[in-house]
């Protein structure tokens, strides 16, 4: 399976994350991870590790805003002048505001870094560290790679009959809207992949990151092009809290375009299968010519983040009942934290599209 990796993901390290209750930990989305995954793909034999093309900022563009990226760009160094003391350990700190924007309108980005940062970041897992634009960029390119990998029309039918890829890339993009950065995610990369699609097919999205894709819901929510579905947590005790709920279903064009399934606290195999297969009656409906699979392991009994217990039989459930429906899908990494089971997981979800 083409499995577009960077190793550039290295510069991105923040040393940690605020917690609710204002308690610092080490940041949980970490390199690790990828190390992790890494090492499992090798094992299996069939992934193909391809480093990914470099797209420009075109297609991130075409869903970010420019005053957003350039924040993401210029953050870290605007920070080490209003505070030089930083760079005598960068290693130690990470750039995160303590004033969030609540966007009344008209709303606004003032010029100076402290509003830029709490105008632009939802909340305190969105740390920057010198690297992290590096990162990003990376990372979306990553996305891009497998979505024009899906695209590209198959010399052979039977060798490709149903054409998949997979971009192992972090810093994650989920929780990143058109001109904010949220829950680990500055780029929503799963986006920029479906947008890049979009003008070669009618495309759907489907979120199974344990949190809501509240930043892919937000992009693409007035679309008539797009179909957007995420399975999660329900909002209403769950990250990202504000957005995710049942009755979000779009707007204008897109209205009947977007679907939540909120679930609740303790969701295992078979609760999570019933609400899959309804999303997946949706996408059938739909037809799209591609599929985007923002993909977190977090549903995993026992990932320090979340509350289900889906368990490594529900992942290859998961993957089979996804597979079936045939399409050149692009599966991309967002979230998972148990990291001691990560590798496995996704190699036994992805094992039904190599
Ligand atoms: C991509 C992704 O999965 N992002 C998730 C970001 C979640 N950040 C929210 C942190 C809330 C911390 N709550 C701690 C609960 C520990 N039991
Ligand atoms: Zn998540």
């Amino acid at each position: 399976m083409k499995t577009f990796y960077s190793d550039t993901h290295l510069k991105h390290q923040p040393p940690f994350e605020v917690f609710d209750g204002g308690k610092r930990v080490p940041y949980l989305e970490n390199a690790d991870r990828m190390k992790r995954i890494l090492t499992a793909l090798e094992k299996t034999g069939w992934a193909e590790l391809t480093p990914p093309a470099d797209f420009g900022l075109d297609p991130i563009y075409a869903v970010h805003d420019r005053d957003y990226i350039a924040f993401l760009e210029s953050a870290w160094r605007e920070w080490l002048i209003l505070d030089p003391e930083v760079a005598a350990s960068p290693e130690q700190n990470a750039f995160l505001p303590a004033t969030f924007a609540l966007r009344r309108k008209p709303s606004r980005a003032p010029s100076q870094l402290l509003g830029k940062a709490g105008y632009y970041i939802m909340d305190l897992s969105a740390c920057i560290v010198a690297g992290t634009y590096e990162a990003v960029l990376s990372s979306a390119n990553c996305a891009l790679s497998a979505a024009e990998f899906i695209a590209r029309p198959s010399s052979s039918f039977i060798l490709h009959a149903k054409r998949s890829s997979f971009a192992l890339c972090r810093p994650p993009g989920h929780h990143a809207g058109k001109d904010y950065a949220a829950g680990y995610c500055f780029v929503n990369n799963s986006a920029v992949a479906a947008n890049w699609l979009s003008s070669k097919g009618r495309v759907a999205v489907l979120d199974i990151d344990y949190h809501a894709g509240n930043g892919t819901q937000d992009i693409f929510y007035e679309r008539g092009d797009v179909l957007t579905i995420s399975l999660h947590g329900d909002p209403d005790f769950e990250y990202p809290h504000y957005i995710g709920f049942a009755d979000e279903t779009g707007a204008g064009a897109g209205l009947g375009l977007h679907k939540n399934f909120p679930l609740p606290k303790g969701t295992g195999d078979a609760e999570y299968l019933s609400a899959l297969d309804e999303a997946l009656k949706l996408i059938r409906n739909f037809a799209p010519d591609y599929l985007v699979v923002p993909t977190g392991m977090d549903t995993f009994d026992g990932d320090p983040l979340g509350t289900f217990k889906v368990t490594r039989a529900g992942f290859a459930e998961i993957g089979k009942r996804i597979a079936a429906l045939g399409l050149p899908t692009a599966i991309i990494m967002e979230g998972g934290y148990a990291n001691a089971a990560l590798g496995e997981n996704i190699v036994t979800l992805l094992e039904n599209f190599k």
